[in-house]
């Protein structure tokens, strides 16, 4: 027997700083996936996640709790784990940074590149963000505040240890010509370039003293490790780095490494330059997924819109919910979870298509031949037709699948599973059994049983449940990969009976009322019983970034305006210029309103304007100040007043 190739894949080790949601399950419903088809196709494939513990953040919301930072965490990873058994993940490692052999083995990792005079000691200055855990230099902040999350950062300066990242740069641009797979999707490594590499790379803060939850500098207690140096080692960790040798060699290099688009970079500058500092083999490839958005934002507790995975399982199935994550999101873009659009696919795909498939072919052969699948000796054109969208499939899916195209692979499986359903119309098996012509019937019989074959052998790594429904009720036994390249290998004989429907039909509008009530109640039950472990009447802390304070609403300087002049600005399609008067001053503001209001339409009405914005030049005009509006999505209208008022009357 040869032996099998080894693949590891990781996912993102997450941080247990809350349930973990939706976002966090579609990456590791990805690496499950890959997994699943990487096993079928033969290999011994490794899969490492976990939980990144260590940090300021994370000591900090422990600290609000009232508990150490362990009895923080420990019951977020046992729910995180509960989530991954619930939904069936078959993860090999599960490493959690605080883990002491994890830790240790950092703690090497960091002594050897200090040995090497990888790293150094200095004194970091920056603009420091502490939910992101980040250091900004005043270039990268946007309007003084975080570039990544938009908050608020202070000044500060500390003793830290540095990696000589800027020794990496050309390196790194190297690696990423020679390796054009390396970063995907494509659009990343160009962001990566002109974002950070072009103009060069700064060395990397990689040690903090301001605080002790993390993982000791081992030669000065003082500082411990920053996160990234403490989390991306987990990959190594994962599978044995300093620990089992043979393991460890067997499958680093990592194959793939997945990750959301906001980690890129660390995973594709940081990381490989770490790993050449440590005369590592680099990986094979990172892939950079969109995100998932709800209401085009993401996803946050902060912003209440969180999506938990577990009431989607509990009520639809772990294979609806996996289906629907891998084909509806294009793989590498950020999509919108619209709960409308998950029941949808659901009756239409999986019900509709899929589930009647299964059902009228086994109702057929139940009736037409007593339930036992029949030799196929009249062929006719149309059969043709289909054997061919059904067997050409097999390499179209790999194709997808070696470009972690989830989303094409099943529509291509798709493409299948409506072209058996247009096979039943075109043949019209009642008309032919009405007939009698029992040999043309048997043929037609065969060929949606063969196919229903190929389908489920196509399906064995998305959606594992089902397939194993069809299967009993099909008699198939072994559904082995390369065969569903293959017509015929069906046995006749077969003998099929009928138990169940795979999905039920449902009701939109139910539904979706149904799964976002018990999604409500989750949230509901999961803050209540944070309050009732903390002691506490209220959870302000989660919410309290949604408020301002009467101070912060004070400095925005709002008044009512006259619109005296619009104009189309000269060089933006979208863009109105106006003069508007205010009180005893006149003010030009640029508007992107032009979609919805011809200037005409707007002279000579009242409006709000927003007096203390910095003023800033759109495409060469200069706008001091802004015009409110309400946003309804497809239109934007102008905020007035409803009695006729002086202009420069403030608003308040
Ligand atoms: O970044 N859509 O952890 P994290 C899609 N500990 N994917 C999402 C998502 C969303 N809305 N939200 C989260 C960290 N993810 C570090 C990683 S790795 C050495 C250290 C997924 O808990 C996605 O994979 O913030 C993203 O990169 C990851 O969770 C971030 O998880």
């Amino acid at each position: 027997m040869t032996e099998k190739k080894p693949y590891y894949i990781t996912t993102p080790i997450y941080y247990p700083s809350d349930n973990l949601h939706l976002g966090h399950t579609y990456t590791t419903i990805i690496a499950d996936t890959l997994k699943k088809y990487k096993e079928i196709q033969g290999y011994d494939v490794f899969f490492t996640t976990g939980t990144d513990e260590h940090g300021q953040k994370l000591f900090q919301k422990s600290e609000e709790a009232g508990k150490t930072p362990l009895d923080y965490i420990d019951p977020i990873v046992a729910s995180a784990k509960e989530l991954w058994k619930k939904l069936e993940i078959n993860y090999d490692a599960f490493v959690r940074s605080t883990d002491p052999q994890h830790e240790k083995n950092v703690q090497d990792i960091f002594q050897k590149l200090y040995d090497k005079g990888e790293i150094y000691k200095s004194v970091y200055k920056g603009h420091y963000c502490t939910p992101c855990e980040s250091y900004w230099t005043d270039a990268q902040l946007v309007e003084g505040k975080c570039p990544d999350c938009g908050r608020e950062v202070h000044y500060h300066e500390e003793e830290s240890y540095f990696f000589k990242l800027s020794a990496y740069r050309d390196r790194l641009l190297k690696l990423y010509e020679d390796h054009p797979e390396f970063i995907q999707p494509e659009s990343r490594k160009n962001e990566m370039i002109n974002n950070f590499l072009k103009d060069g790379l700064e060395d990397l803060s990689v040690s903090r003293t301001g605080f002790d939850w993390g993982v000791p500098v081992p030669f000065d207690e003082k500082h411990v490790i920053y996160v990234w140096i403490d989390a991306l080692s987990c990959y190594l960790t994962g599978i044995g780095y300093g620990r089992v040798e043979k393991e460890f060699n067997r499958y680093w290099p990592a194959n793939v490494h997945l990750v959301g688009k906001e980690i890129v970079r660390f995973h594709t500058i940081i990381w490989p330059a770490l790993l050449m500092a440590l005369d590592l083999p680099l990986p094979e490839r990172v892939f950079g997924h969109g995100w998932i958005l709800f209401d085009a934002d993401k996803m946050s507790k902060s912003k209440g819109n969180v999506v938990y995975p577990e009431p989607i399982i509990d009520l639809y199935g772990i294979d609806a919910l996996k289906y629907f994550v891998l084909r509806e999101f294009t793989f590498g873009q950020d999509g919108n979870f619209v709960t409308e659009k998950f029941i949808q696919r659901m009756n239409s795909d999986l019900c509709n298509d899929l589930g009647n498939l299964v059902s009228r072919t086994i109702a057929m052969i139940e009736k037409y031949n007593a339930g036992i699948i029949p030799a196929a000796d009249k062929k006719e054109d149309v059969d043709n037709e289909l054997i061919q969208t059904a067997t050409e499939a097999l390499t179209i899916v790999e194709d997808y699948m070696e470009s972690l195209n989830f989303s094409q692979a099943l529509e291509e499986i798709w493409k299948v599973i409506r072209r058996t359903n247009k096979y039943i119309d075109e043949t019209t098996p009642w008309i032919l059994a009405k007939e009698k012509d029992e040999e043309r019937l048997d043929t037609v019989m065969y060929n949606l049983a063969d196919s229903l074959r190929i389908i489920s052998t196509l399906l064995k790594p998305f959606l594992s449940h089902t397939v194993e429904r069809i299967s009993i009720q099909m008699n198939f036994n072994d559904l082995f990969w390369e065969d569903a390249g293959d017509f015929g290998k069906t046995a006749p004989g077969t003998k099929v009976h009928k138990t169940e429907n795979l999905f039920p039909r449902l009701d939109v509008k139910k539904e979706v009322e149904r799964l976002q009530a018990e999604n409500k109640k989750l949230i509901e039950k999961r803050k209540k019983e944070k309050m009732a472990e903390n002691n506490k009447d209220e959870i302000i802390e989660e919410t309290k970034e949604e408020f301002i304070t009467i101070d912060d609403f004070d400095k925005v300087k709002l008044q009512v305006g006259l619109i005296e002049k619009a104009e189309r600005h000269p060089d933006a399609d979208k863009l109105l210029v106006f003069q508007v008067k205010v009180g005893e001053e006149t003010r030009q503001i640029v508007s992107g309103i032009k979609k919805w209001y011809e200037p005409e339409e707007l002279v000579g009405k009242k409006v709000i304007v927003c007096m203390n914005l910095k003023p800033v030049k759109l495409r060469g005009v200069e706008s001091n100040g802004m015009l409110l509006a309400a946003d309804k999505g497809e239109k934007l209208t102008m905020l007035s007043v409803l009695e006729d008022i002086e202009d420069g009357a403030e608003v308040s």
